[in-house]
C-alpha cells in the first residue's frame, strides 16, 4: 500500500529531463550503502519513469554515475547533471545515498533536472531518533500501535526493519536507539549474548542505510545482570564488571554507536545512589568503550519528581541546570549530554533549557519530541517544525556570535564534533507509521531540519506534502495551510501563555487544568480568584538568573517577558493588560474561541481535498480531525469555565462559558 511507504511512494511525474539518464547506474566501489542507494534509484525509475534502471559494470554505459569523493566531508554530497551522465557524489557512500535522495525528492516535485545542482554537508553530525519501544512490544507514550522493534521480549527484523530505515535515512538519520530509555525487565538483558545475533541483523539492516544501532541502558545492571550488591560508578567491582561486559558487547557487536542513559530520573538508578556526581557515572561507562569507538549520550532530565505541591522554593524548571551545569568541563570527550529543549517537559511552549548556553566545556544534544506526548498524542494534527525552529534560533548569549541552540547543537559554538540533535520518535506499527497520516510530517520535517536547520518550516511542510501527495498545487496548499497553523491553534486552545500541563495525568491527554495541580510532579499553575502563573523572576524561584543576560533580565519582568511566555515566568492577574490592549482574562477566553475556529477551519480545508488524496488517507485523516474538533470543544470549555469560575470576571463578548 502507498500508505506504508510513506513519503517514499514514487508517484509517476510529467517533467520527462531525468529518463534521458535512466541508461544504467554505475559505482566503482561498492558497499552496502550503495547498494541499498541503487535500490532506491531503481524503485524510483519504475514508479517514475515506468523504467527498468540496470546497474552496469561500464562507466559508459550508466548516465547515473555515484561517486565517493574523498574532497567531500564525510557525510557531505554533490549532485549536478552533465552531458552524458548525471553524477551524485559523496564524502562516503552515506554521503552518496544522501545525494541520492536529496535528487529523487527534486525529481517528485517535478523539477527540471538541468536545474538540480546541488551540494551540502549535514549540520550536525549526529541525527537521530529515540524510541521508546518496550521489549513486550508496548511502546511509552506509543501513539502509532505497538513496536515494530520488539514483540514479547523478542527483537523483531523484518521488512519493516527495513522500510523503517530508508524512511529514516531518506531525511538524514544516523542514529538509532530501539529502546525505552526506561530500561527494566528483559530491556535489562539486550547486552547479553542471548540477544546478540537479532541485533546483529538489525544492525547490519541499520548499517546498510547509515545508521549506527544504540542502545538504552540500565545503570543498575551490574546490580541486576550480574551478583553484585551495588552499581556505585568508582566501586573497582562494578568498573571491571562494565569491562567485561562491554568488551562483550563490542565484540558481538562491532560498530554499535554507544548507550542512551536516563539515570536519577523518575525512579531510575544512578550515581545520586552512592553519593556519586552524574560525571562520575558517565566517564566510567565513557571510557570503558572509548577503544570502540562508543559514545555514552547522558540524559539531563533530572529533577525531583516527588515534590510537595505545597512549596513554593522548589522548582522543577531550575533542576537540569542546577543539577549539570556545575559539573560543565568534567565529562569525558566521548559523553553527550542530551538537553530537552525546554526545562520541563515537551510542553506546548517552553522557553529553551538554559543549559544551552549555561554549558561550555560539554558536548551537548538537543533532544525533542515528536511523538506528540503533550501535543494531541497524533490524534490532533500538530506540526512542531515550527517550534523546533524557534528553540534552534533562540540566541542563548553565551558567545558574541555563533550562539544559538543551532550553532551549539551542530558544534560550531565550541567546537565540537560529538553533537548534534535527537527526536524521540513517532512511529509505530500502524500501516501508516505514525497513526495521523499529517503527523508523518513531524517525522520526515524532524530528519530534515536535523540534516539542514537553514530550512523554513514551510519549505519542509511543502517538500513533505509534495512527496506525500504530489504536485497538485490545491492540495499543497491545503496542507500546508493546515501544518503550519496546527501548532498555535493546539495552544490556543490548551494552556494558555506558557503555562502548561493542565492535562489529565498518567496519560496525558485531554484537559485537566488541576490535573497536576496538586500532585508531587512539580508542575503547578497557581491559579487563585486573582491570577496564575509561577514566579520565577528573581523574587520568586530565581529560574530567570540561569540564563545569559540580556535573557535573564529580558524574562525577569512582566514588561519585557515574551508574552507567549508569561505564566511561565510571572504570576500575572487576570485583570493585567497585555500588549495588544485585552486583558490577560480575556486572552485566554478569545485565544480558545480562536483555536476552536481554527480546528473547525481545519476540518473545512481537509474535505475539500475529497477525491484529489487518496481515499484511505482521506477518510482517516478527516475522522482524526474531527475528534480534534470535538476534543477542542472540550479544552476550550474546560479551561474558560475553570477561569470564569475563579475570576469572576465575565467574557466581554457574552459567549456562552459555563
Ligand atoms: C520515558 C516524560 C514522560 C515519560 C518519559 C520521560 C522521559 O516524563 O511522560 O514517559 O519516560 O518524560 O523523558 O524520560
Amino acid at each position: 500500500m502507498a500508505h506504508s511507504q510513506a513519503w517514499l511512494c514514487y508517484r509517476t511525474v510529467s517533467e520527462p529531463g531525468f529518463r534521458q539518464y535512466l541508461t544504467g547506474v554505475y559505482t566503482q566501489e561498492g558497499d552496502a550503502v550503495l547498494d541499498s542507494g541503487i535500490r532506491e534509484l531503481q524503485l524510483a525509475a519504475q514508479g517514475m519513469f515506468g523504467v527498468e534502471l540496470p546497474r552496469t559494470e561500464a562507466p559508459e554505459e550508466a548516465g547515473i554515475r555515484l561517486q565517493v569523493s574523498p574532497e567531500l566531508k564525510t557525510e557531505a554530497y554533490r549532485i549536478y547533471p552533465g552531458e552524458a551522465a548525471y553524477t551524485i557524489e559523496g564524502g562516503s557512500s552515506a554521503g552518496v545515498l544522501y545525494g541520492i535522495f536529496q535528487l529523487l525528492r527534486r525529481l517528485q516535485a517535478e523539477v527540471p533536472v538541468q536545474e538540480i545542482r546541488e551540494s551540502q554537508t549535514p549540520d550536525n553530525p549526529l541525527r537521530m531518533l529515540n524510541h521508546w519501544d518496550n521489549m513486550d512490544g508496548s511502546i511509552e507514550r506509543g501513539y502509532s500501535g505497538k513496536s515494530f522493534f520488539f514483540q514479547n521480549d523478542e527483537i523483531l527484523v523484518n521488512d519493516r526493519t527495513r522500510d523503517y530505515a530508508r524512511l529514516a535515512a531518506s531525511v538524514g538519520i544516523n542514529g538509532v536507539v530501539i529502546n525505552n530509555v526506561n530500561v527494566k525487565h528483559a530491556a535489562t538483558s539486550l547486552i547479553t549474548g542471548r540477544y546478540f545475533d537479532k541485533l546483529r541483523s538489525l544492525q547490519h539492516i541499520f548499517a546498510g542505510y547509515g545508521i549506527r544501532l544504540f542502545l538504552s541502558l540500565n545503570f543498575a545492571a551490574p546490580l541486576e545482570l550480574g551478583s553484585l550488591d551495588t552499581s556505585d560508578p568508582l566501586d573497582a567491582g562494578v568498573v571491571s564488571w562494565w569491562q567485561e561486559k562491554l568488551q562483550e558487547v563490542y565484540e558481538a557487536l562491532p560498530g554499535l554507536g554507544g548507550f542512551l542513559i536516563k539515570a536519577d530520573s523518575e525512579g531510575r538508578p544512578g550515581p545520586f545512589t552512592y553519593g556519586r556526581t552524574h560525571a562520575d557515572g558517565a566517564n566510567m561507562l565513557a571510557d570503558i568503550i572509548k577503544p570502540w569507538g562508543g559514545l555514552i549520550i547522558w540524559r539531563c532530565f533530572v529533577y525531583n519528581c516527588k515534590q510537595d505541591w505545597r512549596d513554593r522554593k522548589t522548582d522543577r524548571a531550575r533542576a537540569g541546570y542546577d543539577h549539570f551545569q556545575p559539573l560543565d568541563g568534567t565529562f569525558h570527550d566521548n559523553v553527550i549530554l542530551q538537553i530537552k529543549n525546554g526545562p520541563m517537559d515537551f510542553q506546548v511552549r517552553e522557553p529553551v533549557s538554559p543549559l544551552f548556553g549555561g554549558l561550555e566545556a560539554t558536548n551537548q544534544m538537543l533532544e525533542v519530541q515528536i511523538a506528540q506526548e503533550y501535543t494531541g498524542q497524533q490524534r490532533h494534527v500538530c506540526y512542531l517544525i515550527p517550534m523546533f525552529r524557534e528553540v534552534l534560533d533562540f540566541r542563548t548569549h553565551c558567545a558574541p556570535e555563533k550562539d544559538t541552540v543551532r550553532d551549539i547543537a551542530s558544534g560550531k559554538t565550541h567546537g565540537r564534533t560529538n553533537c548534534g540533535m535527537a527526536a524521540v520518535a513517532n512511529t509505530g506499527d500502524d500501516s501508516n507509521w505514525t497513526g495521523h497520516d499529517l503527523a508523518a510530517a513531524n517525522w520526515y520535517g524532524f530528519g530534515r531540519l536535523s540534516f539542514d536547520p537553514s530550512l523554513t518550516s514551510e519549505e519542509i511542510a511543502r517538500e513533505w506534502a509534495t512527496l506525500t501527495f504530489g504536485t497538485d498545487p490545491r492540495v499543497l496548499a491545503v496542507v500546508e495551510n493546515i501544518l503550519m497553523g496546527s501548532w498555535k491553534t493546539y495552544e490556543k486552545y490548551t494552556s494558555p501563555l506558557g503555562i502548561g500541563w493542565m492535562v489529565n495525568p498518567n496519560h496525558h491527554y485531554g484537559p485537566n487544568v488541576d490535573g497536576y495541580e496538586y500532585d508531587r510532579w512539580g508542575t503547578y499553575h497557581r491559579a487563585d480568584h486573582k491570577g496564575i502563573g509561577v514566579d520565577r523572576s528573581t523574587e520568586g524561584t530565581g529560574y530567570t538568573t540561569q540564563y545569559k543576560e540580556p535573557n535573564a533580565s529580558m524574562y525577569n519582568t512582566v514588561e519585557t517577558c515574551p508574552e507567549e511566555l508569561l505564566l511561565f515566568f510571572h504570576y500575572v492577574p487576570y485583570n493585567h493588560r497585555l500588549s495588544g490592549g485585552t486583558t490577560l482574562i480575556q486572552h485566554i477566553y478569545n485565544t480558545h474561541f480562536e483555536g476552536v475556529e481554527e480546528a473547525d477551519a481545519m476540518v473545512r480545508m481537509w474535505l475539500e481535498l475529497a477525491g484529489k488524496v487518496p481515499e484511505e488517507i482521506h477518510r482517516s485523516t478527516a475522522s482524526r480531525l474531527e475528534e480534534q474538533r470535538l476534543h477542542a470543544r472540550e479544552w476550550r470549555d474546560m479551561v474558560n469555565t475553570y477561569f470564569y469560575r475563579k475570576s469572576g470576571i465575565p467574557d466581554e463578548l457574552n459567549r456562552t462559558i459555563y
